[in-house]
């Protein structure tokens, strides 16, 4: 009896468990539509990379003799959501029964809920295996209390798998190298000549249908240049593992005027698309270290973020939905400001921040933690709208990985369930990770009035904001300790120069 299979855009991976045990007869189906092409606005080369990797991954399993009815966004019959086009398909094919992979978000695992009754037919729903921790498995954690923080939850994991351990305990005596993990970039260091593809044929029709479509939403499509097969994001890993990560670890947290990449990985959304698997990413590291070619340090530091912290956000994601948007432990309320969607700012970080996010639908970690984020936290952005631009302009973004890291690690609207603190920091942190001051019309040593960088009045009117819902947390002690010091005029200068920042200044 025939089953028909629906693979998600997200779910670009042969070992797939809905592509297992596939029969003559049964038929593969995906579809390109226009619910999940427009759910948010989403960075124009967001869709291109997922619309040209689902007609590549088509086509591959079609090279394999699996028969895959495909459905295009310029289909005039498409019905332009899951459920439409399923029930399409069952026409089409009178299969028994439909198999799909647990999907990677709430609204999509919501919708498969109804589809048995829609469609009349039984519906298996597997587990996505892709991950090092299942939902089953991290809900077990979190009723053993192995989930307080993620430094606990990656030892835990670190155990289970075995990835850099001696025995029974972590290689070279640590669990974590990160002290070492803080140099801000050396002048004049040469940074590495990062491998980009040239689109293909099937590339460029996908990206003429996105110019012609979405050329609204923020982003530039030209340059497109991200890996569309597995063969492509293999090669981007391997180019990766050989240039970038020994000196990965060093310069994890620097950032540098123009620079887009660094020693990052630039490998999410390859990850997030299924292009490449978390455990062969992780496990190339590792043998890179074994090999001797990249340090602990930098090792460790790498497998931390994907054994570490991707399995945790998720894990947080499927234990706190739904709902888990909804919170807004610091009441923040502001609307999100026009720099953000590239009305220009005098803030040098944050242009340059913005800057590779609208040519790249990139931007590495701490730009995205410390810069962007940093920002609306200090400013008190409402957290659904700087939670939104982040689902919309990043290739890597899909809701289980945006949501936990926006809500709960920049915003911490979620009152400290992924972080124990918020990450609010002031310009010399930046200065310190950074070369964007020098050359900033802001005055990074000034504290207040119209020309201090905004970065350092904020990170005071921040805490004058928040001392009630903050001033009792442990690890923010020294931060209250110190604002407790400064005098009423201080104070005052502080909340002038943010109020006139915020109404007026820079703002919309
Ligand atoms: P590298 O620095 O090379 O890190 C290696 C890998 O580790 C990444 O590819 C990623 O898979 C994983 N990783 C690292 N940090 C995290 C993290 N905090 N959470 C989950 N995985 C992590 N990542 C996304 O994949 N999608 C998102 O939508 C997303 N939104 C973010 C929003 C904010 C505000 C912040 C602070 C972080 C966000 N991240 C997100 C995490 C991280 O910034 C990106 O994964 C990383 O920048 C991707 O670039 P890279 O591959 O060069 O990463
Ligand atoms: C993000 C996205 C986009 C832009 N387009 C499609 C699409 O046309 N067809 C599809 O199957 N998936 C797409 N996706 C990815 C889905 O939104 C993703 O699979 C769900 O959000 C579940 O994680
Ligand atoms: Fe950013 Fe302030 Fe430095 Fe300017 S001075 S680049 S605003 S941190």
């Amino acid at each position: 009896s025939r089953s028909l299979r629906l693979i998600l855009g997200d779910q670009l991976t042969r070992s797939l468990s809905s592509l297992s045990d596939l029969g003559e007869d049964d038929v593969v189906l995906m579809v390109e539509v226009g619910d999940e092409t427009s759910y948010v606005r989403h960075h124009p080369q967001k869709i291109a990379l997922i619309l040209s990797a689902m007609r590549h991954f088509a086509e591959e399993l079609r090279g394999r003799g699996v028969t895959v009815d495909y459905v295009t966004l310029d289909d005039p019959d498409n019905t332009h959501s899951f459920g439409g086009e399923l029930a399409r398909a069952v026409k089409r094919h009178d299969p028994a029964r439909i198999i799909v992979t647990e999907p990677g978000e709430w609204r999509v695992w919501e919708m498969m809920g109804d589809w048995e009754s829609d469609l009349d037919l039984p519906v298996e729903i597997r587990t996505d295996d892709r991950f090092y921790c299942s939902r089953e498995a991290f809900a077990e954690l979190v009723a053993a209390g192995k989930t307080t923080r993620m430094e606990y939850f990656y030892r835990e994991m670190r155990r289970r798998t075995g990835l850099l351990m001696e025995g029974d305990g972590p290689a070279g005596g640590d669990w974590n190298f990160d002290a070492e993990n803080r140099k801000a970039l050396p002048k004049g260091l040469e940074l590495p000549h990062r491998m980009r593809f040239r689109p293909d044929e099937t590339t460029q029709e996908v990206l003429e249908l996105v110019a012609a479509r979405f050329d609204n939403h923020f982003g530039d499509l030209e340059g497109f240049g991200w890996a569309v097969t597995r063969d492509e994001a293999l090669r981007a890993l391997r180019h990766f593992i050989k240039d970038c990560l020994p000196t990965f670890g060093d310069y994890q947290d620097a950032m540098k005027a123009g620079e887009d990449f660094l020693f990052h990985g630039v490998l999410s959304p390859y990850l997030n698309l299924g292009l490449l698997t978390a455990a062969e990413v992780c496990e190339k590291a590792q043998q890179a270290w074994q090999d001797g070619d990249v340090p602990l340090n930098a090792a460790e530091g790498f497998i931390r973020q994907i054994l570490g912290w991707r399995e945790f956000v998720r894990g947080i994601y499927w234990t706190e939905m739904p709902g888990y948007e909804d919170s807004n432990f610091l009441n923040a309320k502001r609307d999100l400001p026009e720099m953000y969607w590239g009305a220009g700012t005098r803030m040098r970080c944050m242009e340059d921040c913005i800057g590779t996010t609208r040519r790249n639908a990139y931007a590495h970690h701490i730009q995205r933690l410390m810069v962007t984020g940093n920002f609306a936290l200090l400013a008190g952005v409402a957290p659904r709208q700087i939670e939104k631009w982040y689902l919309e302009v990043y290739a890597d973004a899909f809701e289980w990985v945006e949501l936990p890291n926006v809500h709960g690690m920049v915003m911490h609207a979620d009152g400290g369930r992924l972080g124990s603190k918020p990450y609010a920091a002031s310009g010399s942190y930046i200065n310190r990770m950074s070369d964007y001051c020098g050359a900033c019309s802001y005055d990074l040593k000034q504290k207040t009035g119209e020309d201090a960088c905004p970065f350092n009045y904020l990170y005071w009117n921040f805490l004058i904001e928040n001392e009630e819902a903050l001033g009792d947390n442990r690890r923010m002690g020294l931060m209250f300790a110190n604002l407790r010091k400064k005098d009423k005029a201080e104070r005052d200068r502080i909340t002038g120069s943010a109020k006139a920042f915020l109404d007026g200044g820079e703002w919309p």
